[in-house]
Parts: structure tokens; C-alpha cells; sequence
């Protein structure tokens, strides 16, 4: 069995990457992976909705040991049943997608679980009940995500402050790199960008882009942009 990446290398990440195949075709998945790798991208998600167990497993297949080459850790979005077949390095739930403890009990001790976040309360309570990192958002309104409200800035910075200090958390939602520079000033610290990213002419310098400007931003802060205690990050 593959061990999970270090708690280390997720509490680096500035940027999380989605390969989402709502954007990508199967036949373009790999390469466009390895421009997210190559770009800098410090997690990688597979999220297929609405493709079929058999594409997840195919595709999660060989993008595990792609990221595991590149130092990444890989995240299936859902199945955490495939997630433990394959030993991927974790699994990503949402809201309604059961308890922590329902989808350790399937991966096991020493994977990365996420959960998404909607609003300030449900990121306390994810890092309550023991979420290795957070998604919070949607900021703005996005196609990726049809039907759910933005949630606007306003939150952002008691969120870093109570949660993204003790795990890290990930601003998504409607982020491209124009408006990059307001989501950082509102206090975000670490972003996921999908379809900026995938429909860029170029992935990998437009990945590299977002990368050092979240690596700069950081080092502008005074305080810095790493845990309280990365120890405690991952369970
Ligand atoms: N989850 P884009 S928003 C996959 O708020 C996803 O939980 C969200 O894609 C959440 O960068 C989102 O294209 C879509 O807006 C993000």
C-alpha cells in the first residue's frame, strides 16, 4: 500500500488544482495534469461529476503516481470507496456527502480528507469535527458550480484567522487572475482556480502565474502564510 504525502507537503500548497472533466476531454486529462504539475500546483483533484465509476478509476489510476512522481497529493473528488481501492492520497466530500468519520472508516488513518465549505459556520465545524483542509466558497457565482450564490469576500479574513491558521483552507470559487489580487487582499492565502486554469491557451504559464503571485503575496504579509502548528494539521 502507498502511504499518504506528508502533512508538510499539503500545508505548502498555495494553489489547489481541479481537473474537472467538465472542461477537460478524457484523451487531454494527462497532459493537462502534468501542466498543472509543471505549473506548480501543490494538490491535484480529479472531479468527474457525472462520469461514470469506471472513468474515475481509470483516470485516478494514472494520476496518482503522476502526482506522487511530482511530490503532490492526489484527491479524488467523492468516492472514498475508490479512493481507498486505489490508495489515493485522499478524498474531497461535500456538505451532503456524510460525516468525517464515515469517510475515514472507508480510506483509513493517514489520508488527507477535505470538505467543502459554504459558509463561515461550516468551516468551523469542518475544523471542528477534524477536516484535514477546507474548500470555502463560492466567492462569486461560477458555471463550474451552477446554482449556488457567491459568498463574497466578507468572510474570508475571520476565516484564515480561526480556521486557515490550524488547517489549511482553500478560497474556490469564480477566482481567475484578474480578480486574484482583490481575493488576496480580502485574506485569502491559498486558492483553487478550475476553469481559469483549464481553458488558459496555456495551462502550465498560467498555472506558474497564479503560483508566484500567491508565493509573493505571502511574502509581502507580515505574519507568515504557514500553520499555527502544521503538526496538528493532518491527523
Ligand atoms: N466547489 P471555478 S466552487 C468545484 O464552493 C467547486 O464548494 C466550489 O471552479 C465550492 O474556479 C467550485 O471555475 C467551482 O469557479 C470552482
Amino acid at each position: 500500500m502507498v502511504m499518504a504525502l506528508s502533512n508538510a507537503t499539503m500545508n505548502d500548497a498555495r494553489l489547489y488544482g481541479i481537473l474537472d472533466l467538465g472542461y477537460v476531454s478524457e484523451e487531454n486529462a494527462v497532459p493537462v495534469a502534468k501542466s498543472l504539475l509543471d505549473g506548480g500546483a501543490g494538490i491535484l483533484q480529479l472531479r468527474a461529476k457525472g462520469h461514470d465509476l469506471e472513468t474515475n478509476r481509470r483516470l485516478a489510476a494514472v494520476l496518482q503516481p503522476l502526482c506522487r512522481e511530482a511530490g503532490v497529493p492526489f484527491i479524488l473528488n467523492d468516492y472514498p470507496e475508490l479512493a481507498a481501492e486505489l490508495g489515493t492520497d485522499g478524498v474531497h466530500i461535500g456538505q451532503d456527502d456524510g460525516t468525517l468519520a464515515n469517510a475515514r472508516a472507508i480510506v483509513g488513518p493517514g489520508k488527507i480528507i477535505g470538505r467543502s465549505t459554504h459558509s463561515l459556520a461550516q468551516a468551523r465545524a469542518a475544523l471542528e469535527e477534524g477536516f484535514d483542509y477546507i474548500g470555502f466558497g463560492p466567492l462569486f457565482p461560477t458555471p463550474t458550480k451552477l446554482g449556488r450564490p457567491g459568498i463574497g469576500l466578507e468572510d474570508i479574513a475571520a476565516m484564515e484567522r480561526e480556521v486557515g491558521s490550524k488547517i489549511p483552507a482553500f478560497c474556490i470559487g469564480g477566482i481567475k487572475r484578474e480578480n486574484l489580487d482583490e481575493v488576496l487582499s480580502a485574506g485569502a492565502r491559498r486558492v483553487v482556480i478550475v476553469s481559469e486554469l483549464l481553458t488558459a491557451p496555456d495551462v502550465e504559464a498560467a498555472t506558474r502565474d497564479v503560483v508566484g503571485r500567491m508565493i509573493a503575496d505571502c511574502g509581502l504579509r507580515i505574519a507568515d502564510c504557514g500553520l499555527e502548528d502544521p503538526a496538528h494539521a493532518i491527523a
